[in-house]
């Protein structure tokens, strides 16, 4: 059995990061281990929450697995939640990751164009170079351009996509999976860049509202489909469909709720997709 390490927030209520990565991954057959960055009351798209940030815990937390000689097939992070947690987790990626491990980081910090709340370009410029240890990214196209210093566009063509992704590589990640792109207002999907080389694009069909925790979830499932040892077009592939799924049956409840998504009624879909 592979053994991960999920490094992210822990938000206690809100469905994203730590709450929705440690259920997917293992319903993905993968021991998920995690190390929390930060303690949230909630998200941070509700309207009064709490942060305590855990960096302090990370150097002797790290001691111990050391002396314990714990390492991982692999390593995914999410939102982090300040620049000094960015400096601890490039040295977790350096000293606990097997060799030929994946590491995926998704960069989680902004989206429709603006950073998440308490986020600012030095947490971007961090963030561009953690993401140069990663084997895969996925960034929204927001995250993208924060860390590009970019240009945010609304509307775009595949040259502008196919841009971004050739800048992302070459500040280091393998493979670049752009996602949240819109390839027309009723599709929306993945635009990929594999070793700088081959583009790989998937849409599904639009949900008429955006959910938050997506990509979280979206991220998650990518991972879990990796540690399988699926190609990165079969894993994106799935996490789009899984995402649109568990949508779908977020929005067939009466009043539901915008602050995550059902996933856990879509878990059977791993199933199926890992036999
Ligand atoms: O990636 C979404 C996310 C994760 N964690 C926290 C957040 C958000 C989005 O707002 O606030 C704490």
């Amino acid at each position: 059995m592979k053994k991960i390490l999920t490094i992210q927030d822990f938000s206690c209520v809100g469905k994203c990061s730590l709450t929705v990565a440690i259920p997917i991954i293992s319903a993905f057959g993968i021991e998920t281990c995690a190390l929390p960055t930060a303690l949230l009351s909630t998200h941070t798209q509700f309207k009064n929450w709490t942060f305590a940030n855990l960096c302090d815990q990370i150097p002797s937390i790290t001691d111990a697995w050391k002396k314990e000689e714990i390492m991982f097939d692999g390593i995914c992070t999410g939102y982090l939640g300040a620049v000094d947690l960015i400096e601890e987790v490039k040295e977790i990626i350096k000293n606990f990751v097997k060799k030929d491990g994946i590491v995926m980081i998704d960069p989680a910090m902004g989206d429709n164009g603006k950073l998440y709340a308490g986020f600012d370009l030095e947490y971007a410029k961090a963030t561009k170079d953690l993401c140069a240890l990663a084997d895969v990214i996925t960034p929204n196209i927001t995250e993208a351009t924060f860390m590009l210093d970019k240009e945010f566009k609304d509307i775009y063509d595949y040259d502008y996509l196919l841009d971004i992704c050739k800048e992302l590589h070459k500040n280091g990640a393998r493979d670049v999976v752009l996602t949240g792109v819109k390839k027309s207002e009723s599709q929306v999907g993945v635009f990929c860049l594999l070793d700088g080389k081959e583009v790989y694009e998937y849409y599904t069909p639009r949900e008429p509202r955006d959910f938050h925790g997506t990509g979280d979830i979206y991220s998650s499932a990518v991972y879990g489909g990796l540690m399988n040892g699926k190609t990165l077009q079969e894993s994106v592939k799935f996490a789009c469909d899984y995402t649109k799924h568990c949508i779908a049956k977020t929005l067939a409840e009466p009043n539901y709720s915008i602050y995550g998504v059902n996933f856990e009624q879509c878990t059977g879909d791993i199933t199926e997709f890992i036999k």
